[in-house]
């Protein structure tokens, strides 16, 4: 053999070297034996799922609170398919994950080979961006790509399908240096006239709400933010993805926004006569009845995507741009305002309209939470499921810093929460990583329960086990005349018995007294637990505005 050849897979991962990857997440099969083989003595940490959606979450929640590009692997067919989700996961909230799938040989591809599956085709409405390696002398050049495009301008997921025969081409290795991809250049900086328009129209408003989402911590902009919500003087409210884009302790925040949002913030944002929309997309769950977000007010919109702009509402001041770059060009600009009468009136709504929740009877969901809250002199990761459970979590738990809170908000996916949460360990394995999970959602991805013992990741898994699909239950309770249609589970297994056979300690809280010192329990141990919150199983969500409506239409507290 020549010197200077390699193997395709031996190539794969030289560049994943290069793109400074420490952890892979993933699942071998036939079509990525030549990837794997090429792993075996590779000094890249391979995590094991158990199932290649668990996979795929997991990198997506490594990427979530490293801010680094997440990797995952699949082989063809079953393995490929069963990270759609994944990828439609990571790229609704854009976060920036690459996944390598190995595929059928080039020469078979198109016969329904056996474990043939067009990822490809299938992807293409799921990722950013996704190939199909057809040539091993594009293998260095597409994976420079792939995580270029994962992790520049509104990151997302990108796919490369590479069949086996390529993984075993011996083939020279050319180092790729520079990535340029002609019709790829991300805006960074906002237009000059357009930054002035936003400065006078923050100068003159007297109601303004800075209404900001997850662009603004993928962009890396939250001391730019802080800064400039400070000197500005302008209340905060955030959606569920720019939970830890601001501190929501401090005064000028408003805790989320939205369907369950906080009342004031929904109110401060009817009222508003300037709505700065900061790396958000006006989701439906947001913004459900467009016309009546913010009737009076003036909107700028700042998004690196020009895509977002305008898609659901009439924005007055466009700007795209990065918001690290926007925010610092308008740094210093906007001094001592000060707002009081509209401050004033944002108070006295906080202190009219508090969450809340009545403590009596039954172990109440929420109280879990605030206990999760009450969890001091611990740098916390928080990663929710989807439900119910995920929304007490956005309502009740404080987050201060960016990348703390980690959930799937614009797929919604269930089963998400535990194996990113496994994903956030890794990538963190000095924080003390929570995952709060429902009954409904955690079986889900159950099977990771392996995936963290094997490899010890101490992630505390709290189940706030309602014996319902909650929030479909919560839907038809108020929609349906209480017809629960296949939203009660007759049978859930005892998740405590289920982790010890897994070798993971656990417990059952039913009364409130018992919260705190279970929790206390599962931080004291530095392996995986799980606590099984047995509570009240009717309980709602609130306040609620529903699908569809103005953010000021709630329906009466239930
Ligand atoms: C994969 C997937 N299937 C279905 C849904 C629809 N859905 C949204 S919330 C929910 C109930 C979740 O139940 P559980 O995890 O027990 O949480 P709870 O609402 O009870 O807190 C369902 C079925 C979804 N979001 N994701």
């Amino acid at each position: 053999m020549s010197s200077g050849m390699k193997k395709g897979s031996e190539i794969i991962v030289d560049v994943l070297q290069e793109e400074g990857v420490d952890v892979l997440f993933g699942f071998p099969g036939g079509a990525v034996i030549p990837l794997y083989d090429a792993l075996y003595h590779c000094p890249i940490r391979h995590i094991l799922t158990r199932h290649e959606q668990g996979a795929a979450h997991a990198a997506d929640g490594y990427a979530r609170v490293t801010g680094k590009v997440g990797v995952c692997i699949a082989t063809s067919g079953p393995g490929a398919t069963n990270l759609v989700t994944g990828l439609a996961n990571a790229n609704m909230d854009s976060v920036p994950l690459v996944a390598l799938t190995g595929q059928v040989a080039t020469s078979t591809i198109g016969n329904d080979s056996f474990q043939e599956a067009d990822i490809y085709g299938i992807s293409i409405p799921v990722t950013k961006y996704n190939y199909l390696i057809k040539d091993p002398n594009d293998l260095v050049r597409t994976l420079k790509e792939a995580f270029y495009i994962a992790r520049t301008g509104r990151p997302g997921s990108v796919l490369v399908d590479i069949p086996k025969d390529i993984q075993e081409t011996r083939i020279k290795y050319k180092a790729v240096k520079e990535v340029r991809i002609p019709s790829y250049h991300p805006t960074m900086k906002g237009h000059p006239r357009q930054i002035e328009a936003m400065l006078r129209a923050i100068k003159v408003a007297e109601r303004p709400v800075a209404y900001v989402g997850g662009g603004v911590i993928s962009g890396g902009a939250t001391d730019e933010l802080g800064a400039f919500i400070h000197s500005a003087n302008i209340p905060i409210t955030t959606t569920l993805m720019g939970k830890g884009s601001f501190p929501e302790d401090d005064t000028l925040s408003l805790g989320m926004l939205g369907m369950h949002g906080t009342r004031y913030a929904n109110y401060s944002i009817y009222h508003s006569d300037l709505i700065l929309a900061l790396g958000v997309r006006f989701d439906d769950r947001v913004a459900g009845d467009v016309k009546k977000f913010a009737p009076q007010a003036k909107i700028v919109h700042v998004d690196i995507d020009p895509a977002e702009i305008g898609k659901r509402v009439n924005v007055d001041i466009p700007i795209v741009g990065d918001l690290k770059t926007v925010l610092g060009q308008i740094q210093g600009k906007i001094k001592g305002i000060e707002r009081k009468k509209w401050l004033d009136q944002i108070a006295q709504w906080k202190k009219d309209y508090p969450l809340h929740y009545i403590k009596e009877g039954e172990l109440k969901p929420q109280y879990v939470l605030e206990c999760v809250n009450a969890i001091k002199n611990r740098d916390l990761i928080v990663a929710t499921d989807v439900g119910q459970h995920q929304m007490w979590a956005a309502q009740y738990i404080t987050t201060k810093k960016p990348r703390t809170f980690i959930s799937s908000g614009g797929l919604g996916a269930m089963g998400f929460g535990f194996p990113a949460s496994i994903g956030a360990q890794v990538g963190c394995p000095e924080k003390t990583v929570i995952v709060i999970s429902g009954d409904g959602s955690f079986q889900m991805n159950i099977q990771e329960l392996a995936t963290a013992r094997t490899y010890n990741i101490p992630v505390k898994i709290c189940i706030i086990n309602n014996g319902y699909l909650g929030m479909v239950r919560q839907w038809q309770e108020m929609f349906c005349n209480k017809r629960y249609s296949q939203t009660h589970f007759e049978f859930n297994p005892e998740f405590v018995k289920v982790a010890e056979g897994y070798g993971i300690k656990g417990k059952v809280v039913r009364k409130s007294e018992e919260v705190l010192p279970a929790l206390e329990e599962a931080l004291s141990i530095p392996e995986p637990y799980l606590i099984d919150f047995r509570v009240a199983p009717e309980e709602n969500v609130s306040p609620m505005v529903p699908s569809g409506k103005g953010i000021c239409e709630f329906i009466e507290e239930f």
